[in-house]
């Protein structure tokens, strides 16, 4: 199967190794990585006005003051986003009470079927604090444009279709500005330990 990348990523090996594709249940990594033009921190989010699963607006400057976390996947991944999101609730957990004093964005690639109650519904199995966002696909696709996401819809046999997206977990300090591809692969009592320190 051809590994289907990317626009011009990071360079930030990091990335590279966060650089997941989901599609068909199979996680890869790759370093087919293009060009790099060199990204500077101040270069990845951005302002942003979308909606959550509440139907409700969130912008980033609903955000100020908190340090975030940023994921982008789509409701119908059959494997990496679960595992992500499950992952990310467990952090949240761990910081019991402080968890209030973050925040962590599941951000769909899928607008088309991701609507606010899909989201809704899909979210009720992980940590409350996670909070879906969606929007138009115009809007969606500047939001992954900010954030150097890469996603793409790929038919599958049954008419249906899948996404192939970038899977990293971005860790935004309580200004909005990026920080770090935030490390997954530990503890969620070490996680936590780390998100603590951009309060
Ligand atoms: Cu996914």
């Amino acid at each position: 199967m051809a590994s289907r990348v990317t626009q011009p990523l990071l360079v930030l090996g990091a990335f590279v190794a966060g650089l997941a594709i989901c599609f068909g249940g199979v996680l890869w990594l790759t370093g087919r990585i293009q060009t790099p033009t060199v990204a500077t921190q101040s270069s990845i989010g951005g302002p942003f006005k979308l909606t959550d699963q509440d139907g409700k607006p969130i912008s980033d400057d609903s955000l100020r003051g908190k340090p975030f976390l940023v994921f982008f996947g789509f409701t119908h991944c059959p494997d990496v986003c679960p595992t992500t999101l499950f992952e990310v609730s467990e952090v949240m957990r761990k910081l019991g009470p402080d968890a209030d004093r973050t925040a962590a964005l599941f951000v769909t690639v899928d607008p088309e079927r991701d609507t606010p109650d899909k989201l809704k519904d899909y979210l009720s199995s992980f940590d409350p604090h996670l909070r879906g966002i969606t929007g138009d696909a115009e809007a969606m696709a500047a939001v992954a444009k900010a954030y150097r996401v890469y996603y793409k819809k790929v038919p599958t046999d049954k008419g249906d279709y899948t996404m192939d997206h970038t899977a990293i977990v971005y860790l935004m300090d309580k200004n909005g500005q990026f920080v770090a591809p935030f490390n997954m692969k530990r503890t969620p009592e070490q996680a936590a330990a780390d998100l603590r320190k951009y309060f």
